[in-house]
């Protein structure tokens, strides 16, 4: 029987009448615990990576950073059916430079990839007055042909970032139809407006026959998961950056509690046990070497 890959229950999970749920990780611990609370895959955010290296996230981590996170992550989850899909941003420059990253993200273990249409170096969506300059429709379109011909097992998700730099649905749309055209698997459709009116409008104008939405619903919070689902339009669901947020509020709180209190007395609710990091250590496993081999 032929192997499943990770590309290959991917596919099967995009699906219009239950998208798949993604959680952001930035590292194979944020990876683990997402596929131990039940999502269906993860997201290796640059945003993420970024931040855990305090730098933006804007074209400063190299590839080669983000690649050997994404087979770290591949690797710690390769014992679940737990997709990982790889943000590559651009595509670390113009078409020649996913042409080279494809195959070695796909030797590193990612189900997907996603391109984005922003200008190589880019900067974050998120931020506020942020450079939102995009590459013509016709650039991004061979970016996207220099991926499909690269690869026979991952997807490629092409990301338009047509609402973000304010160029409006018609731009929008425009893109993602001329990108899906030129072979890309999902459509990621990116909105920063803290309501979802935007959001919702281009996915009822996506045609019902096209490949499905993927949408980050960071800013526009108020969409839950079935409201989403329930648009019959997008394939998965992507939580953008919530790994790197709760770290970012949980260490803030204990380590100013502890300082405020000058003991480490005080913070044990607010932590994980030590037992409960062993365990996704691997402690098991380490045991069960130990009995059989160390003499
Ligand atoms: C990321 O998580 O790196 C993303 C999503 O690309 S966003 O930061 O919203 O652009
Ligand atoms: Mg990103």
């Amino acid at each position: 029987m032929a192997v499943q890959t990770g590309a290959d229950i991917l596919r099967k999970l995009l699906d219009k009448s239950k998208p798949a749920i993604a959680m952001a990780a930035h590292n194979p611990l944020s990876a683990t615990i997402a596929a131990e609370a039940g999502f269906d895959s993860v997201w290796i955010s640059g945003f993420e990576l970024s931040a855990s290296y305090a730098v933006p996230d804007a074209s400063i981590i190299p590839m080669g950073t983000h690649l050997e996170m994404t087979r770290c992550i591949a690797e710690s989850t390769s014992n679940r059916k737990f997709p990982v899909i790889a943000d590559i941003d651009t595509g670390f420059g113009n078409a020649i430079n996913v042409a080279y990253s494809i195959p070695r993200y796909e030797a590193a273990g990612a189900a997907a990839v996603v391109i984005e249409d922003k200008k190589f170096p880019k900067d974050s969506s998120l931020r506020l007055n942020g450079r939102q300059e995009l590459v013509s429709i016709e650039e991004f379109q061979g970016k996207i042909a220099a991926a499909k011909a690269k690869t026979h097992l991952m997807l490629i998700i092409a990301r338009t970032e047509a609402l973000i730099a304010g160029l409006g649905e018609e731009e929008a749309l425009r893109r993602a139809l001329s990108y899906a055209e030129a072979g890309a698997d999902a459509i990621l459709i990116h909105s920063k407006k803290s309501t979802p009116e935007e959001i919702l409008s281009f996915c009822r104008a996506w045609p019902d026959e096209q490949v499905p939405l993927v949408l980050v619903p960071t800013s526009y919070t108020q969409l839950s998961f079935a409201d989403i689902a329930a648009l019959k339009k997008v394939g998965l669901i992507i939580c953008g950056n919530h790994a790197i947020r709760a770290c970012v509020a949980s260490m803030r709180k204990v380590f100013g509690r502890i300082l405020k209190d000058g003991s480490i007395a005080y913070v044990n609710e607010d932590i994980a046990s030590v037992s409960d990091v062993f365990e996704i250590q691997g402690d098991a496993a380490l045991r069960a070497l130990e009995k059989e081999y160390l003499r």
